[in-house]
């Protein structure tokens, strides 16, 4: 759980907003079934108020991958740019581009590394900054970094073992821990194979936890692919969910719940059907305290979102998860194939009700009905309430929205990565929303304001590598947000 300090008090402001907002709903709610009222669970801090502030001013960070870019003559080395928050929102001068070939940061541009492919946050020397996890996808054997948070942004670096993070306090100490795994997305019949361990924070700046241990005895035959940390069953231990690819073709989701120890073996939560392009998230979105399983995607298909609701001893078995895609009432747009509804997921406070919303990216939409510009890509936000994630007050978001910057292309893939960090601190989650293919493949990605009524197009901005003087070709700018 995120600890706040003296610069970050306008995020603890925040929250308490927002959980006089939730409790004025639960009155208004008075009269309806049992299952709306807030349980004794409810964290004191709301998960949204997880969201980075690097530079410990209060305003939430937004953090860019471009892990196909060029760096000082490698190729597909990679960069990650920073974008600081401010009351204004980003602003293209208010960044910093970090990739191997910085001063202080390890190693050295190494081509087809991919530095900034996979990215997570949390303050993990628990001086009240928060810092950046940047993985590789060069596995296994590779290393990541840790980059330190301080009142000037992001400076310094230590190497952590593996190239897939998350983040949480999974033995429930107070501190934030790290899961590294040391995986690669295997195309044959044999997995690599995973070596996954916890550095238990905190985390020194020379590189040291507090302790660790390794988890996951059946990983170390299979490849982890994505994963998303929080706590599902109220017990103040994160949990972790991740998406495994098991051989001879198969895949399969699990569960690492976490206990005093924090994290342990596994258990299969769902088994998916290849090619697996599932996207993972963990967030409240019903307001009861436990954090819900969101998992996006899961074919070349229409795609769907399937939501595991958590609760006091975890989620229910995945065949009894509700399902939302585009045939559902309220949710814009046609339930077509390819469209890839869910391949991207974000969890965050839009509407600031104090209840969880959800960005569903899905960048294969084709848009426009005559002459339709194919996976032009759309993003779609969903509502989070007392009764549950649903279509109601659901709004679109694409290109071709008034007021949005750019205009919609065919093959655009306007969010394939999305983003809910509230950068202008006025309590609303504000959409990152990046199209990686924008642009011949140098990627860009826009930020579009939330409010009261949801996403506005007033104040909202694009973002690409050559507005901010980083390497542009084929950079996939956008390829991972936090
Ligand atoms: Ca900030
Ligand atoms: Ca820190
Ligand atoms: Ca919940
Ligand atoms: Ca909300």
């Amino acid at each position: 759980m995120f600890r706040t300090r003296t610069p970050t008090t306008r995020l603890g402001a925040q929250a308490l907003t927002g959980a006089l907002l939730a409790c004025g709903l639960c009155a208004l709610g008075a009269g309806r079934a049992a299952a709306t009222t807030a349980p004794a669970q409810r964290p004191a801090v709301p998960f949204s108020a997880t969201q980075p502030d690097f530079n410990g001013d209060g305003y939430p960070d937004l953090v860019i991958g471009a892990p196909q870019a060029a760096v000082a003559g490698a190729a597909h080395a990679g960069y990650v740019a920073v974008m600081y928050g401010s009351v204004d929102g980003l602003a293209l001068d208010r960044r910093t581009v970090i990739s191997r070939n910085t001063g202080g940061v390890p190693g050295s541009p190494k081509p087809n590394e991919s530095f900034g492919y996979a990215v997570t946050s949390a303050d993990l020397d628990d001086d009240g900054y928060t810092d950046l996890v940047v993985g590789n996808s060069d596995g296994p054997g590779t290393r990541s970094v840790i980059l330190w948070g301080g009142p000037d942004g992001l400076s310094g670096a230590t190497a952590v073992p593996g190239s897939l993070a998350a983040t949480g306090d999974f033995n429930g100490d107070g501190a934030q821990d790290v899961a590294l795994m040391d995986t690669a997305a295997s195309s044959n019949d044999d997995p690599f194979g995973t070596t996954a361990v916890v550095w238990n924070g905190p985390i020194s700046r020379a590189g040291h936890p507090a302790s660790s241990y390794t988890f996951g005895e059946n990983e170390k035959y299979f490849d982890m692919r994505a994963v998303a940390a929080g706590d599902l069953n109220g017990d103040g231990h994160d949990d972790l969910v991740a998406l495994e690819y098991t051989g001879e073709g198969a895949y399969a989701t699990a569960l690492y719940t976490a206990g005093a120890s924090g994290l342990g073996n596994g258990t299969q939560l769902t088994s998916e059907a290849p090619p697996a392009s599932i996207s993972l998230a963990i967030g409240d979105v019903n307001g009861d305290g436990f954090g819900d399983v969101l998992m996006g995607g899961g074919d070349y298909g229409a795609g769907r979102l399937r939501i595991g609701y958590g609760a006091a001893d975890g989620p229910k078995p995945s065949d009894q998860w509700p399902v939302i895609d585009q045939n559902s009432p309220g949710v814009p747009g046609a339930n077509e194939s390819g469209d890839g509804f869910g391949a991207s997921l974000a969890v965050g406070d839009v509407d600031g009700d104090g209840i969880e919303d959800v960005a569903v990216g899905v960048p294969g939409e084709t848009l426009g009905t005559t002459n339709g510009k194919v996976a032009a890509g759309n993003i779609i936000l969903l509502r989070g309430s007392l009764e549950g994630l649903s279509g109601v007050g659901a709004q679109g978001v694409s290109q071709d929205t008034a007021g949005i910057p750019g205009t919609a292309e065919t093959g655009d893939h306007f969010g394939g990565r999305v983003a809910l960090d509230d950068v202008t601190g006025d309590g609303h989650a504000d959409l990152a929303g990046a199209a990686p293919h924008e642009d011949g493949g140098n990627g860009a990605v826009w930020s579009v304001r939330g409010t009261g009524k949801g996403l506005v197009a007033a104040g909202a901005l694009v973002v690409g590598p050559k507005g901010i003087n980083a390497p542009a070709t084929g950079a996939a700018f956008g390829a991972d947000l936090r």
